[in-house]
């Protein structure tokens, strides 16, 4: 009895002491490695919601914990007030790697986020040369960039929206995977479009995957119109999709290319924005920055956190495992009516589930999952969200896809 008390012992001190801003699928975990997480009560799982993509490397990978350890026991934090032995070498990597003249440092995505939108309007300027306070930025609908006030004022989403008003104004929205709506709002701007923030692949919105040629239709908008092309990856890159960025399955480079979220194993906040030099330069010294941005152990978790990704081949593996999971899922759908399409690309992809958005089913059916041995959580209703840690192995993966088709015919 006492161990079954201690998960609810830790529900009830969130819910009494915790601010209630999420509704969390009913189990408590106290331990985490590779594709696995444990609960207060010794239960296994296989987590297929990697903390949003963030554990793309999986649970408390050592290389990763151990480069935080040895940091964190020699210099944490000088603030950019100083110079430090770690961000220079971290900058050199990550530019390299990525192909930009320079990256800005800094910590959660939608500060990342943030960034990027306040270069994409300084560029606009200081170098496109738009009036002042006449530059827009357009956004496409059901975007999901993070949580702060000017991403929210983007928001079609009320639950992200509702109640925070009054919003920033500057902000044009068009229909994903629309291009022509794109043209127009690009036209309809006057020339003081300074950007178009983007996901390639929109995962909140229930890992809607955009028409194959859209991206780069869209790229090349942008830039018929010298405005920019912003990659919001925080979700998608670093190997989720198959490629170690989802733009990289075409032949353009983003203008502004935004990441966070497994870009530190899932270990330490870590985000990134990066830029050629006339975007880039455009902020000058003290006109933008964070007390962590950048910090010794941010930089040595980073840098650890792609080696790893590229050690382990996990774009490769995503991209493979991603379509075994996709075609076992397939061949579900032919037995069930209770789902009706997967999509998806490497290791993001969702099962539509087939009833309301504002039915329980799809919560109902990731309560069995969890009784099952797996974890995932609904999005925007009816759609559930797969995404396990790339470092999954093939009969991992079959095993899951076990579960998961055990599940769904024994519902109900
Ligand atoms: C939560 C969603 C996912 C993101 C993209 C920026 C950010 C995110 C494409 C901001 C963050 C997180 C936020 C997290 C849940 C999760 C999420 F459900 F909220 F929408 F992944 F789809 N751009 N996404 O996906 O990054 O500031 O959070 O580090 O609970 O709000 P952040």
């Amino acid at each position: 009895m006492q161990k079954t008390l201690s998960a609810q012992y830790f529900i009830e001190l969130e819910d009494k002491y915790g601010a209630h801003n999420y509704h969390p699928l009913p189990v408590v975990l106290s331990k985490g490695e590779g594709v696995n997480v444990w609960d207060t009560e010794g239960k296994k799982y296989f987590d297929f919601l990697s903390a949003y993509s963030a554990v793309n490397q999986g649970h408390c990978h050592p290389r990763i914990v151990n480069a935080m350890k040895s940091q964190a026991e020699q210099l944490t934090l000088t603030s950019r007030a100083f110079y430090n032995d770690k961000l220079g070498p971290y900058e050199k990597f990550m530019t390299e790697l990525f192909g930009y003249d320079k990256v800005l440092p800094i910590n959660s995505g939608v500060e990342a986020v943030e960034t990027a939108l306040k270069l994409c309007r300084k560029w606009a300027y200081t170098v496109k040369g738009t009036a002042d306070n006449q530059a827009t930025i357009i956004f496409a609908s059901e975007n999901f960039h993070g949580r702060t006030m000017a991403v929210i004022s983007a928001s079609t989403d009320p639950s992200s929206t509702g109640g925070f008003g009054p919003y920033m104004p500057g902000i044009t929205i068009v229909p994903y995977n629309d291009a022509d709506a794109l043209e127009t709002a690009l036209k309809a701007g006057n020339g003081n479009v300074a950007g178009f923030i983007v996901e390639p692949i929109q995962g909140e919105a229930g890992v809607m995957v955009p028409d194959e040629g859209y991206l780069q239709k869209a790229y090349d908008l942008c830039h018929q119109h010298n405005a920019l092309f912003i990659a919001d990856e925080v979700q998608t890159g670093i190997a989720r999709t198959g490629k170690m960025l989802a733009c990289d399955y075409f032949d353009f480079k983003p203008d502004i290319l935004i990441l966070g979220k497994a870009l530190s194993g899932g270990v330490f906040p870590v985000s990134a924005v990066l830029a050629d030099d006339e975007i880039m330069l455009s902020i000058k010294p003290g006109e933008h920055g964070s007390t962590f941005g950048g910090n010794p152990i941010a930089c040595a978790v980073g840098m650890e956190s792609l080696q790893v990704v590229l050690d382990e081949n996990l774009a490769e593996r995503a991209y493979n495992l991603g379509i075994i999971f996709r075609s076992r899922m397939e061949s579900l759908i032919e037995k069930s009516n209770l789902v009706t399409k997967v999509r998806g690309k490497g290791l993001l992809n969702a099962l539509l589930i087939n009833d309301t958005p504002e039915s329980t089913t799809a919560w109902d059916i990731c309560i069995k999952l969890r009784d099952n041995g797996l974890l995932a959580k609904p999005t925007h209703g009816n759609i559930i969200r797969f995404a396990p840690p790339l470092v999954i192995t093939e009969d991992e993966i079959k095993e899951c896809c076990d579960i998961i088709e055990k599940t769904i015919l024994e519902f109900r």
